[in-house]
């Protein structure tokens, strides 16, 4: 089954939306399979935002995933990758569609709420980055005889 890695980002922590974000995608029909509330350290922001160190932004986005602490996730589930990115919507809140994670709650692209994988390399990658194969609990639930 499809897992991707998801985190609530310090200004969604800090705006109590954890609740609402884990909602939206048990609602959907997605499973929690490991999840903590933790502290980015500078090392592993660099590391996780890797693919961005030439960009202009790489030293305010590392101050930012750092700066207070985020709720990591990975969630299982049908195509769960790119479904996850289109409930996030568009990294720009600007033009992220209302219904949308950031359509609903952001305003600027530097404050973006929450990061999903975009790819099924960058999901194994990031899962293996934040999370000890350990921490990640795969189980059944009958629940999901009426989705899939
Ligand atoms: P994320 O990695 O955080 O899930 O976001 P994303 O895939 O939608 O966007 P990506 O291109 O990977 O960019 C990573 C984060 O960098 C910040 N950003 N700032 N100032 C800017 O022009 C700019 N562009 C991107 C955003 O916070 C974005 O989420
Ligand atoms: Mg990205």
């Amino acid at each position: 089954m499809e897992r991707t890695f998801l985190m609530v980002k310090p200004d969604g922590v800090q705006r109590n939306l954890i609740g609402d974000i884990v909602s939206r995608f048990e609602s959907k029909g997605y499973q929690l399979v490991g999840g903590k509330l933790m502290q980015i350290s500078q090392e592993l922001a660099e590391q996780h935002y890797g693919e961005h160190k030439e960009r202009p932004f790489f030293g305010e986005l590392v101050d930012f995933i750092t700066s207070g602490p985020v709720f990591a996730m990975v969630w299982e589930g049908e195509n769960v990758i790119s479904t996850a990115r289109l409930m996030m919507g568009a990294t720009n809140p600007k033009e992220s569609a209302p219904g949308t994670i950031r359509g609903d709650f952001a305003v600027t692209v530097g404050k973006n709420i929450i990061h999903g994988s975009d790819s099924p390399e960058s999901a194994v990658r990031e899962i293996g980055l934040f999370f000890k194969e350990e921490e990640l609990v795969s189980y059944g639930k009958t629940i999901n005889n009426w989705i899939n």
